[in-house]
């Protein structure tokens, strides 16, 4: 059986690029794969979180997974911090995870560049979420383009902890999309729209109103050339912006830069953030909805369970395959 594991860092409100690259993505493949998606809010913690706001927004995640379309019927809904299983085993795939393998994560490069100190949490993550993916068994990962070399460190530790010990895991294969696994900032294309971007026009979140979206877009950095063409090399802030569109109207780019052709980017922008603003509103009505409501939390305790059972298998086979004494 196909089976993902997937999820999004509290780490910051959610933004669309987080909707294009993964939350879209898992209202479709709850379809066609036995799905788990998660709150990493372990995750989140490798910088620094405000404990209110980080409670917040694990909440806010969870909703949003609901709001969007994910079905909790269909797919298991779940916290990290309530399965301490990954905990567990992501301290043993540690043993199993090279310092320099680490020391090569851009992700890492990036987020400790010109910081005096980070967390070493922050240098391990990489570990913790390949324990994430391994205890599921996951066959499958949906990943934006910045997490393919998480995902190949994953394979690489699970082939090594087989080779060791023992066929005890399934070497998970990625899942990535053409369009939106790389939705990048309003105001510099050749920098990813991240949560944690403290430049709040970088961004569209999911929770903007529609004035803020209509603001940002018309703000958007663009070029001098007056054409909507989806040309990466020569045009990246359009292109960034076709593509938004594209994944917010489900259409094709060709139909949309036939549509935008000899109008100048005024209109276009303008059209953008009303399909935006389309897609996002029942979301938002819905979230609202769910996000303080005992509904949530009776979905979240239910998915912990049953994420909690099938980790606990994993989990007991790799502490044999390594000689832990079991019970
Ligand atoms: N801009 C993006 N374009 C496409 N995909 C994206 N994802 C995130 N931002 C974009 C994808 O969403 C999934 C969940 O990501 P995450 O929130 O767990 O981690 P992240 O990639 O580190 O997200 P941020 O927004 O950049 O958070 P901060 O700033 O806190 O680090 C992943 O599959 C990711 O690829």
């Amino acid at each position: 059986m196909k089976r993902l594991l997937s999820g999004i860092k509290p780490s910051g409100d959610l933004n669309i690029g987080g909707y294009g690259g993964a939350l879209r993505q898992y209202v479709n493949l709850q379809h066609d794969y036995e799905a788990y998606f998660f709150v990493p809010d372990f995750h989140a913690v490798t910088v620094y979180q405000d404990p209110r706001k980080l409670h917040q927004r694990t909440r806010d995640i969870a909703a949003l997974y609901i709001a969007s379309g994910i079905d909790p019927r269909k797919a298991t809904i779940f916290l990290q911090s309530q399965v301490p299983a990954h905990a567990e085993l992501g301290w043993l795939l540690e043993t199993q995870a090279h310092f320099g393998e680490l020391k090569r994560m851009t992700q890492f490069k990036e987020k400790s560049d010109g910081k005096d100190t980070v967390s070493s949490a922050l240098f391990t993550y990489p570990v913790l979420m390949a324990a994430d993916v391994l205890l599921y068994q996951a066959t499958h990962v949906p990943v934006g383009d910045d997490q393919k070399q998480h995902l190949e460190l994953t394979r690489d530790v699970a082939e090594r902890f087989n080779n060791r010990f023992g066929s005890t895991f399934i070497i998970p294969e990625p899942i990535i999309q053409d369009i939106g696994s790389r939705v990048m900032g309003l105001d510099d294309p050749s920098k990813k729209m991240s949560k944690s971007n403290p430049n709040k026009n970088s961004c569209v979140h999911m929770m903007d109103s529609p004035e803020d979206i209509r603001r940002k877009f018309s703000k958007a950095v663009t070029d001098s050339e007056g054409e909507v063409r989806h040309d990466w090399e020569q045009k990246p802030a359009v292109s960034n912006l076709i593509e938004i569109y594209s994944v917010f109207s489900e259409e094709d780019i060709s139909v949309i830069e036939k549509r935008y052709d000899g109008q100048g980017y005024g209109t276009f922008k303008k059209e953008l953030a009303e399909v935006v603003i389309e897609k996002l509103l029942p979301i938002q009505e819905k979230f609202h909805q769910i996000v303080d409501s005992s509904e949530l939390d009776r979905i979240l305790i239910d998915g912990a369970q049953r994420a909690a059972q099938t980790a606990s298998g994993t989990l007991l086979a790799a502490k044999k395959a390594m000689g832990f004494v079991t019970f």
